[in-house]
């Protein structure tokens, strides 16, 4: 085993009733152990992997001397154990307000209406599985976008600072096709603002 599945930092019903208890037990301890299972195990193959971190791995992605089909199991599912790795960070049942962040936001989207409007709109329009990401691109500006299945941003040279799931098993049990209540529902447990 290289790399462990996180305990969350809040418990499983934490985050009720936006997110249920249900989803998260399942999300974390099922979806999340199963990309952490699969990424351990492609890199099996490849030891000198074992001693960089993920976000490492994935930055180097596509220099990475592996096959192709281990470096797309290594996309999908090292980018699955990160990707979730900072959803659960992103979020709490108490607000830790980010002022630094919020006047960052403030400025470079005019105002916080406005980037929770676009922000928003990513994550409810996204075609299919994939993410919303808030980002610090390699000039420190801050960038919004979706990215598709378990694309990581460390891949595109990017330092994420928080995302939102919107792969159906992030919402499913309690809002069925509903992404759109869901993603309103989840500014609540966003943890910085
Ligand atoms: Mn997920």
């Amino acid at each position: 085993m290289t790399f462990k599945l996180p305990e969350l930092p809040y418990s499983h019903d934490a985050l009720e009733p936006y997110i249920d208890k249900e989803t998260m037990e399942v999300h974390h301890t099922k979806h999340h152990q199963s990309y952490l299972d699969k990424f351990n195990k492609v890199l099996e193959n490849y030891p000198d992997l074992q001693n960089k971190s993920p976000e490492e791995i994935l930055s180097n992605l596509n220099d990475l001397k592996v096959s192709d089909s281990d470096r797309n199991a290594i996309k999908n599912n090292g980018g699955g154990y990160v990707n979730h790795n900072i959803f659960w960070q992103s979020m709490s049942s108490e607000k830790q307000m980010d002022d630094n962040l919020i006047s960052e936001i403030e400025e470079k989207f005019n105002s916080m209406e406005n980037f929770k409007q676009k922000f928003s709109d990513l994550a409810k329009t996204h075609f299919g599985s994939g993410w919303a990401w808030l980002v610090r691109d390699d000039n420190k500006q801050l960038k919004i976008y979706s990215l598709s299945n378990q694309e990581s941003p460390y891949t595109l040279g990017d330092e994420p600072i928080f995302c939102i799931d919107v792969w159906e098993h992030a919402y499913y049990l309690k809002y069925q096709n509903k992404r759109g209540d869901y993603v309103d529902n989840w500014w609540n447990v966003l943890k910085f603002f």
